[in-house]
């Protein structure tokens, strides 16, 4: 049966083995013939570019035969699918991670050698696939392979941007922001699926009727329609026993072009709506929290929604005939706010094309969806004009109505529920504009409403939800974030992964759990050796990366102190750049004094509309043109910014990295999951009792930590009475010589006010608690130089990171959402 397919396509890794004459002979006919017949070029002729892609072509056959028996089998076994919608899918490059997966990469490698190709170079070839902003986008992609490596049957929909997030230039210290074209030579992985098409459409009128039974039809007569083309992506499972599909929709109109116009001499008026409707898959809006507000991007998140909701229910009904069971069968995450929209379209379908009563279908609707919120930044919890509803979705907006007035009768019988308390819980926001509120709609809609770590699902409860808390209690919890350890420690790091092998046995591949092997050895003498020369192996690589990129050149045996992720005011990548003046002062001040010698590397966007953030990004650079070229400080200290960051620097820099920060003001980070990705590899935090770093801590011990800082509820008390950053400016001599080199041009030579704008906010009003935190963060700094004098008590901190944070690997993290929220079974892996 098809269960059987699926037995014999899982795969032994081959880390630590080697392949056979066979295996090799199979892998290199495979790329040749693809290479010859797929891609129509041979061995003399070919590109890097070629043998990528007939590589990639070979190793994603690998992946068919286990990808239709998995189907198979949930169609054969009934089994309950789990469908994650998300705007945003961060993945990367996928040659790596397949081939690892699959447990083919040194066979491939040895076919590719025979052949005169070496692997490693194809890597860099592979574009980015960058569909996504952020932190959000990346958890979709570790969920993907960890739903796939615990057999859950699961479906990502998003959207197939032809841009995905822009590629960052820094000039003159500058970022600029130019197209990314991740499609411009095509992309091996994905099958175009031209016959998976769905209508979607907008605006027009509402007709309403009566039906003889004499219940009212309402008839949506649109005057938009646009076609979603499905393109799939098959995402295979650790070891390869599970494939399941990441499903991209493409925006194309119905007619290619207006004959009639064309004919008539009208070149380009012939064209326009073609290009207005394929404009929704155009780009990925840049809005790592910050307000998108275009009418635009309410068309892309209604796009995908429509799709994935046509799609998955006509799969429903084929495979089972009754809509009813659709709570049973099917499980809908919405990641994030943005694809809100689905609880009013899932109403319409059930409602006005199935004809199911309201009260079961809200009751079907409520069973099948669930909620993961990802920021508690008000800005990011998107609302919509009421009417723009009104023009481009106005069957919609009618059933938000209704939800509402429904919605409002049962939050009125909350004890004390007057009319501030009805404001605040309603869909519809009447100050300042009526504005639908997403976030209150797939919060009403759904059974599950989570966080992403333990301090920021309370929040959520205590701020933003802390009303509809009242109306709809219980359905608030927690799921702490995870990654996916085959790309971050096994892809990422493979001199590491061999040595965890070798002491904690080939098993933690397969379990992380296994890492508290290490635990016995965390002061072993000859296990920090050889942690330490595979750390150094991977700081060679990256100080090669920054010379070959900046030209500049920076001591391995450095400290490498590491702050990698978006560029925002509470991700507080200012207050890292004051502690680096600091010290660069300090150190002048007294160049003969025991030093360590540091290496301050920061990579991370800006949105580009977000003006501060960039002026950080200047900052960071002018700071870096000083110091780097100070002959007084030389080897002790070096400022790198690295540009266009993006999953695959990540790769590079998160194996080096000797320090983890994790610095943002207290209660704002939701989570993080950079914070995890280096804890597993080693490196320290340093960082405030913010998102998952609270659980970091508890996991790796205090002694394995540098915290610092005010807590979230210091947070609140300072905004509440007041922030005195001058008073708090007076207080320390060393943040206030800081503030005023800054303002005095020191890094800004000719143009002292450059930095005004953020140093002006600093001394008023200092949102963000940089000035506060200030001192603390000094000091822990040098607790870190304190620990990292100790060689030996340094690694052992180190290997205590590495081996007490399995509990962050995303199968965790997944099987608690397969049990908690979506009710599927779980295959565990070893
Ligand atoms: C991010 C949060 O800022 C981050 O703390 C969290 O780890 C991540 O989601 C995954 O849950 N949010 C976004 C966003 O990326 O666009 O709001």
């Amino acid at each position: 049966g098809a269960g059987d397919d699926v037995v014999t396509a899982i795969v032994e890794p081959t880390i630590g083995k080697t392949p056979s004459e066979a295996e090799v002979a199979a892998a290199r006919n495979a790329i040749n013939a693809k290479l010859t017949y797929a891609v129509g070029k041979n061995a003399v002729t070919a590109s890097d570019r070629d043998w990528f892609v007939a590589t990639a072509l070979a190793v994603r056959d690998r992946m068919v035969d286990p990808w239709i028996a998995s189907s198979k089998q949930t169609y054969a076994e009934g089994l309950k699918r789990v469908y994650y919608l998300s705007l945003e899918f961060l993945i990367g490059r996928l040659l790596f991670d397949t081939m690892n997966n699959l447990g083919i990469t040194e066979t491939f490698r040895a076919a590719l050698g025979d052949l005169g190709v070496d692997l490693e170079k194809l890597k860099t070839v592979e574009p980015d696939a960058a569909l996504g902003n952020g932190g959000l986008g990346r958890l979709a992609a570790c969920f993907m392979d960890s739903m796939a490596s615990l057999a859950i049957p699961a479906y990502g929909y998003g959207i197939r941007y032809d841009h995905g997030l822009f590629r960052q230039v820094v000039k003159g210290g500058w970022q600029q922001e130019y197209p990314e074209n991740w499609l411009s030579f095509g992309n091996p992985w994905q099958f175009e699926r031209a016959e998976v098409v769905y209508d979607i459409q907008f605006g027009g009128s509402v007709e309403a009727t009566m039906q003889s039974n004499g219940v009212p039809r309402y008839i949506w007569h649109p005057s938009e329609t646009i076609e979603a083309v499905a393109y799939d992506t098959p995402i295979a499972g650790w070891r390869g026993r599970h494939v399941n599909t990441l499903r991209l929709w493409s925006a194309r109109a119905v007619d290619p072009l207006r004959l009639d116009a064309f004919n008539s001499g009208d070149h380009i008026g012939a064209l326009v709506e073609q290009v207005r409707a394929e404009t929704i898959s155009k780009i990925l809006y840049p809005s790592d929290e910050s307000p998108a507000g275009q009418e635009l991007r309410l068309r892309q998140e209604y796009f995908f929604v429509s799709a994935s909701l046509q799609d998955l229910v006509f799969r429903h009904m084929r495979t089972y005939g009754d809509i009813r069971s659709l709570p049973d069968k099917v499980a809908i995450q919405l990641n994030d706010t943005h694809p809100a929209i689905t609880v009013a379209e899932l109403m319409r379908i059930l409602v006005d094309t199935r004809d199911v009563p309201w009260e079961e279908a809200w009751d079907i609707t409520v069973r099948t969806l669930g909620y993961t919120n990802h920021t508690l930044l008000p800005e990011a919890l998107e609302t919509w004009p009421v009417a723009l509803l009104e023009r481009l979705l106005p069957r919609q907006i009618q059933i938000i109505y209704l939800i509402n007035a429904i919605h409002l009768e049962k939050a009125k019988k909350v004890p004390g529920a007057d009319d501030a308390f009805l404001a605040s819980v309603s869909l519809i926001d009447e100050g300042g504009g009526r504005r639908v509120r997403m976030g209150h709609l797939a919060f009403i809609g759904s059974h599950s409403i989570n966080g992403v770590s333990a301090l920021h699902s309370e929040l959520v409860k205590e701020t933003i939800f802390r009303d509809l808390d009242a109306v709809y209690p219980g359905r608030i919890n927690n799921k702490t974030n995870g990654i996916t350890f085959r790309r971050w420690l096994q892809g990422a790091n493979p001199g590491l992964t061999d040595i965890l092998v070798d002491v904690c046995g080939p098993q933690v591949l397969d379990d992380a759990t296994k890492l508290e092997k290490l635990l016995p050895r965390v002061g072993d003498a000859a296990l920090h050796d050889s942690f330490g020369s595979a750390r150094r192996a991977n700081k060679i690589a990256l100080a090669r990366l920054i010379r070959d990129r900046l030209d500049i050149h920076v001591n391995p045996n450095a400290l490498f102190d590491v702050q990698i992720k978006r560029i925002h005011e509470y991700k507080r990548q200012l207050l890292n750049i004051l502690e680096t003046i600091a010290l660069y002062q300090a150190m002048r001040a007294q160049p003969h004094k025991e030093w360590v010698p540091r290496v301050k590397i920061f990579a991370g966007k800006a949105a580009a509309s977000y003006h501060k953030a960039k002026l950080i990004i200047k900052l960071a650079n002018d700071v870096a043109q000083v110091v780097n070229n100070d002959p007084v400080v030389r080897d002790l200290l070096k400022v790198v910014f690295l540009p266009n960051y993006n999953v695959s620097l990540a790769e590079m820099i998160i194996p080096a990295a000797d320090l983890s920060e994790q610095i943002s003001t207290a209660g704002m980070e939701a989570s993080g999951t950079g914070n995890m990705k280096l804890a597993l590899n080693g490196a320290l935090t340093i960082g405030t009792l913010d998102g998952a770093n609270v659980e970091i801590k508890e996991h790796v011990g205090d002694e394995n930590i540098f915290i610092f800082g005010l807590t979230t509820a210091e947070v609140a008390e300072r905004r509440r009475f007041g922030i005195d950053a001058a008073g708090t400016i007076a207080a320390s001599r060393n943040l206030a010589d800081v503030l005023d080199a800054i303002d005095g041009g020191v890094f800004s030579p000719g143009e002292p006010g450059r930095f005004a704008a953020l140093t002006t906010s600093l001394r008023h009003h200092d949102y963000f608690m940089v000035t506060a935190d200030f001192d603390s963060y000094y000091a822990a700094q040098r607790d870190v130089d304190a620990l990292w004098l100790d060689r030996a008590a340094w690694w052992k901190a180190s290997l205590n990171n590495t081996a007490r944070v399995a509990w962050f690997s995303s199968d965790r993290t997944i099987a608690e959402y397969a049990k908690e929220i979506w009710n599927v079974p779980v295959e565990p892996m070893a």
